[in-house]
């Protein structure tokens, strides 16, 4: 059975090193409490032999509160636990692989450290990613960071879920979402506090308050400072999860205003954002490689960066066309200015006659 479209906020992954003395569940439930909507068991010390009884108790748990649990590594033990899914790194089974074994109805998560990695998981069929790590982490040692300029190619460009990890705490967390991430992932910053649950309500805070500016700002997407290309810059005020009380939050770019190419600057996937409007101002991307797409149901590429290009590319744009992309009808005036990002879903519906 094909698993219905599913979304999250914040997600915790387990560390128990980070806790030692305090049990495992305990402290899950606290990060659950807190307001984490997704978790994931992460054990590389435990043998997967004796891993199945603990995510048979972390399935009982996120059961009981209705939050995804997701099984890291190992596609069989996430079967034998019945999660919901599996979360893969690129050394890990591929992914098409591991949705043979798991089937149409498992989330299948995967690692990605470049945009070029995103885009092959988005292409492999992939729910959700995870980008990172956007800073250097002892919990995964030896692994360089990928940096913000990773989050911020992510937001301008990737379409399914994805989300920031790696050194995230919330000392950085609204750098993370000045750069444009909507979803964030911690071990340590979570399961290493003292407080889990009061660590995830700060986290869920910070994000639900960016994602409430962020819906305030398109529902505003008339008003001058957005219309001229403003940039979302994460005000104190809203960093600070207070309410979004007007343009304060949204202090115009210059360069964003002036329709500069995309750049690596603050990008985000809220239609008032900075990278948004760059993008629907018919900036362009250093990079011209393919995305995918998904057009009129059928699984496809392209190069075009806009929805204007793309209509264009399929000699469409002097006929009577009703475009839609994800979900959401494009007014023709948008066209140009609506940026394509890899797993948009795009209907083209082409009226013939009339009358
Ligand atoms: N994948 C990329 S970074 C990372 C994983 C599992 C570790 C994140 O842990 P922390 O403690 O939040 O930095
Ligand atoms: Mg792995």
């Amino acid at each position: 059975m094909k698993r219905t479209a599913f979304d999250f906020r914040l997600y915790a992954i387990t560390g128990e090193s980070y806790h030692p003395g305090r049990d495992l569940i305990d402290v899950m439930e606290a990060a659950i409490r807190g307001g984490a909507d997704i978790v994931q068991l992460r054990d590389k010390e435990t043998p997967p032999s004796e891993l199945l009884a603990k995510a048979r108790a972390l399935r009982v748990l996120t059961r009981r509160y209705g939050v995804p649990f997701i099984v890291n590594d190992y596609p069989e033990l996430a079967l034998a636990a019945e999660a919901d899914g599996v979360h893969l790194g690129q050394e890990d089974m591929p992914i098409e692989a591991a949705r043979r074994m798991l089937g149409e109805g498992k989330i299948i998560g995967i690692s990605t450290h470049s945009i070029e990695q995103a885009r092959a998981a988005v292409r492999a069929g992939a729910d959700y990613i995870g980008v990172g790590p956007v800073f250097p982490t002892p919990t995964k040692p030896g692994r360089p960071a990928a940096g913000l300029g990773f989050v911020r190619q992510a937001a301008a460009e990737i379409a399914i879920p994805w989300v920031a990890i790696g050194g995230i705490t919330l000392d950085n967390a609204d750098e993370v979402l000045d750069a444009g991430a909507r979803r964030l992932c911690a071990v340590s910053a979570i399961v290493g506090s003292p407080d889990p649950e009061a660590a995830s309500r700060a986290f869920r805070a910070r994000i639900d308050a960016r994602k409430a500016a962020l819906a305030y700002g398109a529902a505003q997407a008339g008003s001058p400072a957005v219309a001229a290309g403003a940039a979302h810059e994460g005000s104190p005020a809203v960093a600070g999860g207070a309410a979004y009380t007007g343009g304060a939050a949204y202090a115009g770019s210059p360069a964003v205003a002036a329709g500069a190419a995309y750049a690596g600057g603050t990008v985000a996937d809220g239609a008032a954002c900075a990278g948004a409007s760059a993008l629907r101002a018919g900036a362009s991307r250093a990079d011209g490689g393919p995305i995918p797409l998904r057009l009129n149901g059928r699984d496809t590429e392209t190069t075009a960066r806009t929805l204007g290009e793309l209509i264009e590319r399929h000699g469409l744009a002097d006929r009577r066309i009703v475009a839609e992309v994800d979900g959401e009808i494009v007014a023709r005036s948008e066209w140009s200015r609506t940026p394509l990002k890899a797993g948009s879903t795009v209907e083209l519906v082409h009226f013939k006659g009339g009358g």
